[in-house]
């Protein structure tokens, strides 16, 4: 029967380290390689799901790191779901969360690895173990992040003439405000008029730098505002996005099912940012959504630079929410030298495509897994 064939026999967890082609600055971190933790489960059927874990500069975007992730996974989480059956997906988060508190990123990497086997065993896309896909192509927004406003210019330039992207985030808060609101304008004089620019400030400013810089970056454009206050700081937070005339968005905090709860009756944003890496599984990603969405919040696809493994498993998940007004970011595969999969996602007409075949659709190149895998 299905419980005995998809018996979950291995699971293994490697720390990926792949550069980037050019350096992402954000408030508190600034990398050139992307640290992943890439987690291949094999079932009894013979079938491998693979999936993955982003990190942005070790444990500093959140708290875990690829080294955590490999630790936790190898001591906790793996042997806690060896011999359960993989098509009880709900039952494996269960005992994940039983076996280890948060670590949301490492469950996420491993559920996705589960997905991605569920759907080779049934020959089936992971979308429709999630529900099935009411959109297969979204809007894809990419991440200018050097600093340095003419390479920003030349960069976003550079992605309208190859028709990936047309939408923009532009990251704040590791210089001064003046000195990123003068990347802004630079951006705003060489863009089309009307390019949708998202900024995000992860959590760098005070509810004072707020008031004060928030009128100037809707003066310039900007049609979302990024987690602009330290996540966790709520009272501060809606009385910023009471006064700002620009949508605010919740990013950092909002992680748990409790925390949708609270920040969207609390208000502290208006749009929030999805992610696997926050919220743990496929399936928890759908009821923070839902949370969210009941509360009149709009959602946006959110990212943390992945490769088309952990992008493919977000498109997957995106794919089935009833409403995902903002599209989704999903540029990670992007930004690498080399992509971890033998084809990487179709990026084409300003959107990124769902990808078809069985589970997550995608194949792990793994001579590329290999050469950037750390070695003990
Ligand atoms: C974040 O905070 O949104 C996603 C894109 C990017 O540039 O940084 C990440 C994390
Ligand atoms: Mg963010």
């Amino acid at each position: 029967d299905l419980r005995r064939a998809t018996a979950i026999r291995r699971i293994t967890a490697r720390i990926v380290e792949a550069p980037t082609t050019r350096k992402h600055k954000l408030s508190n971190t600034s990398v050139s390689h992307q640290g992943y933790i890439f987690v291949a489960v094999e079932l009894e059927n013979g079938v491998t799901g693979y999936g993955e874990g982003s990190t942005l500069g070790g444990p500093r975007w959140a708290e875990e790191s690829v080294e955590a992730m490999k630790a936790n996974i190898d001591a906790y989480l793996a042997p806690a779901l060896i011999g359960h059956p993989a098509c009880l997906a709900e039952e494996a988060s269960l005992r994940m969360d039983r076996a280890a508190k948060r670590n949301f990123t490492a469950k996420s990497a491993v559920d996705m690895a589960l997905l991605d086997a569920m759907g080779k065993t049934l020959d089936v896309p992971a979308h429709i173990l999630l529900g099935g896909a009411v959109r297969t192509s979204f809007d894809a927004i990419w991440a200018l992040a050097s600093g340095d406003a003419a390479q920003e210019v030349d960069e976003a330039q550079a992605m309208i003439a190859r028709g990936w992207f047309r939408r923009f985030k532009i990251k704040l808060g590791f210089a001064d405000p003046a000195t990123d609101l003068a990347r802004l304008a630079a951006l705003q004089k060489a863009l089309p008029e009307g390019t949708p620019m998202v900024a995000d400030v992860n959590q760098a400013w005070s509810e004072a730098e707020c008031i004060r810089y928030l009128p100037a970056l809707r003066d310039l454009g900007v049609s979302l505002i990024e987690q602009p206050l330290a996540a966790g700081q709520t009272a501060a937070s809606r009385r910023v996005a009471a006064r700002a005339d620009v949508p605010v968005m919740m990013d950092e905090g909002v992680s748990t099912l409790a925390e949708a709860a609270t920040e969207t009756a609390a208000a502290t944003g208006s749009v929030l940012s999805l992610k696997l890496c926050k919220h743990g599984s496929a399936r928890n990603l759908k009821r923070v959504a839902g949370i969210a969405a009941a509360g009149g919040v709009q959602l946006y696809g959110g990212c943390l630079l992945e490769s088309s493994i952990g992008a493919a498993g977000h498109l997957h998940v995106f794919a089935t929410l009833p409403r995902l007004e903002w599209g989704t970011e999903q540029f990670g595969p992007k930004i690498l030298v080399e992509d971890l999969v033998t084809e990487g996602l179709r990026y084409e007409a300003f959107q990124v495509h769902l990808p078809e075949g069985p589970g997550l659709g995608i194949t792990p190149d793994h001579d590329i897994i290999e050469k950037f895998s750390r070695k003990d």
